[in-house]
C-alpha cells in the first residue's frame, strides 16, 4: 500500500524513535498525511494507520489529508487540540487541505480504526500550549490508543525538550 514521505523518511531514518514522522525541515509547501490500510501488516496496529503518525508543522501551515474514504475518518479528539481551535472531522473525503494557526498538539484518530490504535500526533509551531491537557485525556481513551498516543507524546517531548 501507498507509504507517504519516502524522502523525508529516508532522511530521517536515523533519527526515527519509530515508524514514520516528518519534521518541519523536511516538509514541502503542504504536508500531506495518508490514512493506510495495510494488509501484509502483522498487527492491526500496523495495518491501519495514518503515514505520518508524527507531523510537526509551523503555525499557519497547511496539512493535506488523503484517504479519508471508506470507513476512515480524520477526528479531532476535542480535549486533545489547543484552547479555541476548531474541532474538525474529515470523512468521505479523498483529500481535504486544512490550514493550522493555533499552535500546539493535536490528538487526531480515525473514529472507526482507533480501536486499532489509528492515531497521529500533529505538533503546530510550540506544543507545550496544550501538551499537559492533553496528556491529561490519555486515561479516558481505549488502550490501543492510549498506548499510540504515549509513544507520540514521548516522541514530542524528546524533540522538543
Ligand atoms: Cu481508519
Amino acid at each position: 500500500m501507498a507509504i507517504s514521505l519516502k524522502l523525508g523518511a529516508a532522511i530521517l531514518t536515523g533519527a526515527m524513535a519509530f515508524g514514520s514522522v516528518a519534521l518541519a525541515e523536511e516538509i514541502p509547501e503542504v504536508a500531506v498525511v495518508h490514512q493506510v490500510i495495510d494488509l501484509n501488516a502483522d498487527t492491526p496496529a500496523h495495518a491501519f494507520r495514518f503515514e505520518p503518525k508524527f507531523l510537526q508543522v509551523p503555525a499557519g501551515a497547511t496539512v493535506r489529508f488523503k484517504g479519508s474514504t471508506g470507513r476512515h475518518t480524520v477526528t479531532a479528539i476535542p480535549r486533545m487540540i489547543p484552547v479555541g481551535a476548531r474541532v474538525f472531522e474529515i470523512r468521505g473525503k479523498p483529500e481535504l487541505d486544512l490550514t493550522f494557526e493555533k499552535e500546539g498538539v493535536y490528538g487526531i484518530r480515525c473514529r472507526v480504526h482507533g480501536r486499532h490504535g489509528m492515531v497521529m500526533l500533529l505538533v503546530v509551531g510550540d506544543p507545550s500550549s496544550n501538551l499537559e491537557e492533553a496528556k491529561a485525556y490519555l486515561p479516558k481513551l481505549g488502550e490501543a490508543e492510549r498506548v499510540g498516543f504515549e509513544e507520540l507524546f514521548a516522541y514530542v517531548e524528546a524533540q522538543n525538550g
